[in-house]
């Protein structure tokens, strides 16, 4: 018998689960419709992609009991912040940090908790912006404030994440070689967020350019 099975016994495991799915929706479609405002209106899209995934039972089963919390559904909600997860990928870094004012200002969404790995970035070299929110969800006969993790991060430090998440789940490693990839991933996030500092300027440069070539144009054509 499998030891998550204790899980999926509990009375309306379901439809817990169900809720957090919900929750996910309600933050997947807020960030989409800021996304698409903003392509609209600043022909501009801060947000390149958003992945959504809920916590295997599994997962939800061994982290309660790593925490040595009891197996519950009052349990799991109380415990665990991010059965829903929903990870955020933007192009630059000051996107992030508008995405997630934009997200946290809306008065149905509760801030629960923020870890800003940009600022602080892990000792191994892990870098991205963590929130827990709490979003309220209506169902047929009650609202429900259900607790959603969001992570948003550039392009290149998710590429980063996914390869250190990676090794992280290889087996029968050895230390040497562990050793050798964990320096070689410390490198590469430096080198990572020197370059999305460097885009950023970039960007810049290419918009004032723009603005130029604007204001040039208008000067010609009023001459
Ligand atoms: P998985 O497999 O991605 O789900 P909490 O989880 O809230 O009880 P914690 O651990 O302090 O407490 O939360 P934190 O640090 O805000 O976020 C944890 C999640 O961030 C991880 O989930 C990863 O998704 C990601 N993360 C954190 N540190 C690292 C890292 O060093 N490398 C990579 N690749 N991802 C990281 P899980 O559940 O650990 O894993």
């Amino acid at each position: 018998k499998h030891s998550e099975d204790a899980l999926l016994e509990l009375e309306n495991f379901d439809l817990l689960m169900m809720r957090y799915d919900s929750a996910i929706r309600e933050v997947r479609t807020k960030l989409e419709i800021l996304n698409d405002e903003l392509s609209l209106t600043r022909d501009y899209s801060p947000i390149s992609s958003i992945i959504s995934r809920r916590k295997k039972p599994m997962s939800i089963y061994q982290k309660l009991l790593k925490q040595e919390n009891e197996i519950s559904l009052a349990s799991i909600e109380e415990n665990l912040n991010d059965v829903a997860g929903v990870r955020v990928i933007c192009p630059f870094i000051d996107d992030i940090y508008k995405v997630a004012k934009m997200l946290v200002q809306q008065d149905d969404i509760t801030l629960i908790r923020v870890k800003d790995y940009i600022r602080n970035p892990k000792s191994n070299g892990y870098r991205s912006y963590h929130m827990i929110v709490q979003v309220p969800v209506f169902f047929s006969s009650e609202k429900k404030p259900m607790r959603v993790e969001v992570q948003i991060r550039t392009v290149a430090m998710d590429f980063w994440a996914s390869l250190e998440h990676k090794m992280k789940y290889k087996k029968g490693l050895s230390e040497e070689v562990i050793q050798a990839i964990t320096d070689d991933l410390a490198e590469c996030a430096a080198t990572i967020s020197g370059t999305d500092m460097r885009m950023m300027g970039i960007r810049d440069r290419i918009n004032e350019l723009e603005k130029y070539n604007e204001i040039t144009k208008k000067q010609q054509a009023y001459n």
